[in-house]
């Protein structure tokens, strides 16, 4: 009898810290956008909604948990998708503002950046001379002198407080090697619990690169480090997104894909929503004879706690 392949796993990043209202008219920022950007998403496919929150009237990143549960709810009551809050927030945030808004939501899943590291997207300032709100290009020319603070400290913290504490499990989010071995160390620790849900980040700057070589070499090291108790899904950023995504379904893993990491659906071509990004790829897992996981199914592969045992 055949082996059952587990279904692929379809997570959108539906508006993240990056991109900058100047740069998409798609890019969601008021909780009403997110609501429906999200919902369309998970109706594509996605059974997993990556969510950051945005100032409703200049769309710039906020950790603020009042505007987290303006759209928080109804993305609860409007689909069965499971909600995957930031501990990242933005490169500019502490970590006590990163984490306000996931300890009063308590998700069932979270983002776990694992490494300390340069972030920088000052790049796309020169992408345009005109800007719809003041803080937009000094926030991406600020990206080249700021350090993405994840120690060692702020990762068993976050373990604590919201693995121990709430029983929120974790989006391991990897973007390069060493940070498969800082994963390890807290899986010998036991703070950090298999199966481990390992996000592999291709092509941000600060990162490992976005070359097929590094996918693999990044899927045979987590194979070495935390053997078949991992749950591999990867994105890439920009013109990479699609590709990566493809490769590693190729291999038998999950995806990734959203505006928070891709604002395009071709070459040059931006995309009209989250929705179509997940479109594209769930059209080629079926090219590739994969089926779909529905929330259910991601929350069994994941050994997560329930839409029902949440703070929202
Ligand atoms: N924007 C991604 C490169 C997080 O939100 O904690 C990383 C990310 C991390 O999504
Ligand atoms: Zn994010």
């Amino acid at each position: 009898m055949a082996e059952r392949r587990n279904k692929t796993i379809i997570t959108c990043a539906v508006t993240g810290a990056v991109h900058t209202p100047s740069m998409s008219p798609a890019l969601p920022i008021t909780p009403e956008q997110i609501i429906a950007s999200g919902r369309d998403a998970h109706e594509a496919g996605a059974a997993i909604l990556h969510l950051h929150a945005r100032d409703p009237k200049t769309g710039r990143p906020t950790p603020d948990p009042d505007v987290f549960m303006r759209f928080l709810p109804a993305l609860r009551d409007q689909t069965d998708a499971v909600i995957n809050l930031t501990t990242g927030g933005s490169v500019q945030m502490t970590l006590e503002e990163r984490l306000a808004a996931p300890l009063r939501a308590k998700p069932e899943l979270c983002s776990l950046n694992l490494g300390s590291m340069n972030f920088v997207f000052s790049q796309m300032a020169s992408n345009r001379d005109q800007w719809q709100h003041d803080w937009e290009l000094p926030y991406l020319l600020a990206s080249d002198d700021t350090i993405f603070k994840n120690t060692y400290r702020d990762i068993g913290r976050i373990l604590q407080d919201l693995g121990e504490g709430h029983g929120t499990r974790f989006e391991f989010e990897c973007y390069d090697i060493g940070h498969l071995y800082t994963l390890a160390h807290f899986a010998e620790l036991g703070l950090a619990k298999p199966p481990f849900f390992v996000q592999m980040i291709f092509g941000i700057k600060g990162g490992i690169g976005a070359h097929p070589s590094h996918l693999t070499h990044m899927l045979d090291t987590a194979d070495r480090l935390l053997g078949k108790e991992t749950v591999v899904s990867v994105f890439a950023a920009g013109r990479h997104q699609i590709p990566f995504a493809t490769t590693n379904a190729a291999h038998g893993g999950h995806v990734r894909v959203g505006l928070e990491d891709s604002l395009y659906i071709g070459y040059h071509e931006l995309a009209e929503s989250n929705a179509q990004q997940v479109a594209k790829i769930r059209d080629i897992l079926h090219g590739l004879g994969h089926e779909i996981a529905t929330p259910q199914e991601a929350r069994s592969m994941l050994d997560l706690k329930g839409a029902d045992n949440v703070g929202f």
